[in-house]
């Protein structure tokens, strides 16, 4: 048994180390590249040829979380595991009150969990909780092995899943975030081996070497998603007035089916974990107005608010959105969890004000269908539907169009002299209901939201005005 920080030199660690070495001199990190990156040489499951074996550990702490709830999130990390190509050969639970700084589940359950490794020739071992960078570190040395927690494995299934430049350099930068402070445990040993006392071994100078590179690293994949920001909210002030409609949801609920049902779209949908990783907007129109609603990234338990945080095209589009459609899977047997957690990672990124109307999806998977009625009743404000089947999907639209006449109000203007620039306008931006022409000029009855009406009349006070009175010809 390898002692805790002892300096030794592991395998893992120099096989690692040398990669990093390769990597470094290779290629001095290419923008974009993802798959080169530094971060890829920490990831779990990087062997095409075989799948990897797994053992998954899990702490339940009385009485906050008990033995059962725990069980379920590593059913959840199983699914996780092989969705990034492991197999799961065996689940470990180690109850404890406090959790043991060194080696999170204690000195002794490690040493068992390392003969469990041994007897069924391991390749990774995947914590359900997050580990501190010294953790990770001396477990990795008292086993043998890669060992990862739920956040590592999250970032490593994002990697694979990410398809648009955005969404590249977004999971990038939020591996290298993660890798930074972890940078140490691939170096330590060589300042060890070869630093003098009060000198610098090379080990120890190609730490800072590391870090530095990194850092550079993160500061231009930073500028890049700045850029690109820039890019984004200049899209977005075209269509600042409107409507925007964000769909949220736990992730596998069928958020990217409905967006396709609804805009008529071609969104990748997969049975997966983080099949989305970027925003997608669409354009519909519900009765005659245009409303943009945007595809985000699916939420999970236990999901740092930093990650969701470092998809800021998500995070953006929910803040800005008028409202929430929260799709949630009815058919899942922790659906409830499933709600909590979205209804906690909004608060999160603060947005749990937004009005929210809730999907419940999945209905032609109900045994049930008693479900409904029960759920009808507690749920304000929901609708139920089958994104996949096309079932209810008028109900739901009618409860969108409810919510937008809600904020809207009919309002009487009169355009003059006559502007057909400034009429276009407000055939995008809202519901006419009539429009005629006086010897004055055009006068139209509109559906509109009190801002954009204010906003209007402020841009053109020379052809626009408000005006009572004026009965509709329809
Ligand atoms: N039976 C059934 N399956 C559905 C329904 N809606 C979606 N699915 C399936 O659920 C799976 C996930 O759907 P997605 O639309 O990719 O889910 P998502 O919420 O976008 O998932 P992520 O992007 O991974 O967070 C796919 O296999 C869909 O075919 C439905 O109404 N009924
Ligand atoms: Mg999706």
């Amino acid at each position: 048994m390898t002692p805790i920080n002892d300096g030794s030199i592991d395998p893992m660690e120099i096989r690692q180390a040398r990669e990093m070495i390769v990597h470094s001199e290779r290629s001095p990190m290419r923008e974009s590249s993802t798959q080169d990156s530094p971060a890829r040489t920490l990831t779990p499951f990087r062997s095409a040829e075989r799948e990897e074996t797994v053992i998954l550990v899990g702490v339940p702490r009385p009485p906050a979380q008990r033995l059962a709830e725990t069980e379920e999130h590593l059913e959840e990390l199983e699914q996780l595991t092989r969705t990034a190509g492991g197999v799961v050969v065996e689940k470990i639970f180690q109850t404890r009150i406090k959790i043991d700084p060194a080696t999170f589940i204690g000195k002794g359950k490690a040493e068992d969990l390392a003969r469990r490794c041994e007897e069924h020739d391991i390749d990774t071992v995947i914590f359900d909780d997050d580990l501190s960078p010294v953790q990770q570190r001396n477990l990795e040395r008292m086993l043998g092995r890669k060992v990862i927690d739920r956040t590592g494995l999250i970032l490593d299934i994002f990697a694979r899943h990410a398809r648009t430049d955005t969404a590249k350099t977004q999971v990038e930068l939020a591996q290298l975030e993660y890798l930074l402070p972890r940078l140490t445990r691939l170096w330590a040993h060589l300042s060890k081996q070869y630093g003098g006392i009060r000198t610098k071994g090379p080990g120890e100078t190609q730490i800072e070497t590391d870090r530095r590179m990194v850092r550079d690293r993160i500061s231009r994949l930073k500028r890049k998603l700045e850029r690109i920001e820039q890019r984004r909210r200049t899209q977005r002030k075209s269509r600042r007035d409107i409507v925007r409609i964000a769909l949220v949801g736990y992730t596998n609920a069928g958020k990217s089916t409905l967006l396709n049902i609804l805009t008529g779209s071609d969104v990748l949908v997969e049975d997966k974990l983080f099949a989305t990783l970027d925003a997608t907007v669409r354009a519909m129109e519900i009765g005659k107005r245009k409303v943009l609603v945007a595809d985000t990234i699916g939420f999970i338990r236990k999901l740092p608010p930093r990650l969701v945080v470092s998809f800021h095209s998500t995070l953006e589009e929910v803040l800005e959105a008028d409202f929430l459609l929260h799709v949630v899977d009815i058919s899942h047997p922790h659906m409830q969890e499933q709600i909590e957690v979205v209804r906690r990672t909004l608060k999160e990124i603060g947005a749990d004000r937004k009005p929210v109307i809730t999907v419940f999806n999945k209905i032609d998977l109900l045994p049930r269908p008693e479900m409904i009625t029960a759920l009808s009743g507690a749920e304000a404000g929901s609708v139920f539907i089958s994104a996949a089947r096309g079932i209810n999907i008028r109900e739901l639209l009618d409860l969108i169009r409810r919510n937008l006449d809600e904020r809207h109000v009919e309002r009487c203007f009169r355009i003059s002299p006559p502007d057909y620039r400034l009429l276009s306008e407000f055939h995008r931006l809202c519901d006419i209901h009539d429009e005629r022409f006086d010897e004055n000029g055009i006068v139209l009855h509109c559906d509109i939201e009190p801002a954009v009406a204010g906003r209007m009349l402020k841009e053109w006070p020379d052809r626009l005005t408000e005006i009572d009175g004026e009965p509709r010809t329809t």
